[in-house]
C-alpha cells in the first residue's frame, strides 16, 4: 500500500474527528519516526508531549513486555502485587501520601473534579450541590461532556449540550478576576494548567501560579494542577509548578506517565483530600493495572535516569535562542518554556501554519498547527544538543523558503 491507500482507509472506515498532517507513520526509535516509505523524521510533536522518553524506550518496552507475560489485568477487584509498588514509587517521586491511578488524562481530571466536589462537602461545609469549579477561559481538559462544559472553545463544546453546572470561568494569567471570584463561599477548587498547552502554549507571568496558589489558600479552596501535558520534565521542571515553588493540594498527570506505551494517569493528594472518595465512589476496570504500574515505574525511572528535565531546561534555551535567531517577517512571536515551545505564524502570501507544517515535513520534521497560526514544538525531552541545532536548521530552512 502507498501512503494514500493508508489514508484513504482511515477516511473510509474511522470517524472523522481528527484532520492530520499527510503523513503515514510505521516506526519509532527515540526523537525520530519513519513512514512508510522509510522516510526519517525529527518527531517534534511527541504525541503531545506523552513521548517525553522518546520513542519505544528500551527500559520501558522492557518493563512492558516482561509484565506482559506474567499478568496484565486484574481488575480492582482483587489485589494485585504490582499496584502498591507503583503506588509507593509515585507517591514518594511526586512528594503526596496517596495516589488514584486512572488511563485517560480527562479521567484524571473528572477525578480530580469529583475529589474537589467531594472535599468542598464534607470538609468544608459548603451546601450538598452547589460546589463550583474555577477554570480558565481557552483551558484544555480533555473531551467528556463535564470537561467540555468548562470550554470556552466553540469546536470543543458546541453541539454537545446539555452542559454539566458549576464552572466559573475567568481570564487566564488574570490574579484580579481569580481575587474576585473566590469571594464566593462556595467554591471549592481552582483548576489550571500552568501553561495552556492547546491555547497554544501560553505562558503565564511570573509569579501568577504562586500568586494564585496563595488566594486559593486564603480562600480555603483547593489549587488542582493540570500538569498532564506541562507534567514529567517537559518544562525544564519535573513539573511546571516546580518553576514557582507550587505544590499543588491535587496534581493530575497523563501522557508520559508511560512514556507513551500505553495510557495511564493518576491524581496526587494528601490524606485529607483523597479519603473522601470511599470504596464504589469511583475507579475504572483497566485503572492500575499491573502492566500499568511496571510501565509507569520504567516510564519515571528514565526522567530521573537519564536527568530529561535538565535537557529539557538547557536545550529549550538554545531553541529558543536559534528559533529567534531566525530572520522572517512569517514569525511573530517565538514562546515556550524547556522543550514546550510555539512559533507564532504571520500567514505570509496566503501561506499559514499549516503549509509551514507540509513543509517541515518535507524537509523531515514533523509539527502540527493549533489554532491556524501557531506551531507547537515539543520534541522527545532525550533529544541532543546536536541534534536540537539539525532541527533548528530545518526549522529555519523551511521558514526562509516562503
Ligand atoms: C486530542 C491539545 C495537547 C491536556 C491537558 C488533559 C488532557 C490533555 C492539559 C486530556 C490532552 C491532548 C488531547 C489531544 C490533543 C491534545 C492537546 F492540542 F488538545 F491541547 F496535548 F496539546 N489535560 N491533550 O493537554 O488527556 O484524555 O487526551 O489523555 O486530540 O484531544 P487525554
Amino acid at each position: 500500500m502507498n501512503p494514500q491507500d493508508y489514508m484513504n482507509r482511515e477516511l473510509k472506515y474511522g470517524a472523522h474527528n481528527y484532520h492530520p498532517l499527510p503523513v503515514v507513520l510505521e516506526k519509532g526509535k527515540g526523537v525520530y519516526v519513519w513512514d512508510t516509505e522509510g522516510k526519517k523524521y525529527f518527531d517534534f510533536l511527541s504525541a503531545y508531549s506523552a513521548v517525553n522518553q522518546g520513542h519505544c524506550h528500551p527500559k520501558i518496552i522492557k518493563a512492558m513486555t516482561d509484565q506482559a507475560q506474567i499478568l496484565t489485568l486484574t481488575s480492582r477487584a482483587f489485589y494485585n502485587n504490582v499496584l502498591g509498588e507503583f503506588e509507593e514509587y509515585v507517591t514518594k517521586y511526586f512528594g503526596y501520601d496517596k495516589v488514584l491511578p486512572m488511563n485517560t488524562g480527562a479521567e484524571a481530571d473528572e477525578t480530580a473534579l469529583k475529589l474537589a466536589r467531594k472535599w468542598a462537602y464534607e470538609k468544608k461545609g459548603v451546601p450538598e450541590n452547589e460546589a463550583k469549579i474555577i477554570v480558565c477561559e481557552n483551558n484544555f481538559h480533555g473531551r467528556t461532556i463535564t470537561i467540555i462544559s468548562m470550554s470556552t472553545d466553540p469546536d470543543a463544546y458546541k453541539g454537545f449540550g446539555p452542559y454539566t453546572p458549576g464552572f466559573i470561568k475567568i481570564p487566564y494569567n488574570d490574579i484580579e478576576a481569580l481575587k474576585k471570584e473566590l469571594e464566593d463561599e462556595n467554591i471549592a477548587a481552582f483548576l489550571v494548567e500552568p501553561i495552556q498547552g492547546e491555547a497554544g502554549v501560553y505562558v503565564p507571568d511570573n509569579g501568577y501560579l504562586k500568586k494564585a496558589y496563595n488566594l486559593c489558600k486564603e480562600k480555603n479552596v483547593l489549587f488542582i494542577a493540570d500538569e498532564v501535558q506541562t507534567g514529567i520534565a517537559r518544562t525544564g521542571k519535573l513539573l511546571a509548578c516546580d518553576h514557582e515553588n507550587v505544590r499543588p493540594d491535587i496534581l493530575i498527570l497523563g501522557k508520559a506517565v508511560s512514556g507513551g506505551a500505553m495510557p495511564i494517569s493518576a491524581v496526587l493528594a494528601d490524606d485529607d483530600i483523597m479519603l473522601v472518595i470511599k470504596p464504589g465512589e469511583h475507579g475504572s476496570t483497566f485503572g492500575g493495572n499491573p502492566l500499568a504500574g511496571k510501565v509507569a515505574i520504567a516510564a519515571l525511572e528514565v526522567i530521573k535516569e537519564e536527568r530529561l528535565a535538565e535537557n529539557a531546561e538547557r536545550l529549550g534555551k538554545i531553541f529558543r535562542e536559534e528559533l529567534r535567531k531566525i530572520d522572517s517577517d512569517m514569525i511573530e512571536l517565538i514562546r515556550g518554556k524547556g522543550l514546550l515551545n510555539a512559533m507564532i505564524i504571520k500567514p505570509k502570501n496566503g501561506k499559514e501554519a499549516w503549509d509551514v507544517c507540509l513543509k517541515l515535513r518535507d524537509n523531515g520534521l514533523l509539527a502540527k498547527p493549533t489554532h491556524g497560526h501557531i506551531i507547537r514544538f515539543a520534541p522527545p525531552l532525550v533529544i541532543n544538543e546536536e541534534q536540537i541545532r539539525e532541527a533548528a536548521d530545518i526549522i529555519k530552512k523551511t521558514i526562509l523558503s516562503f
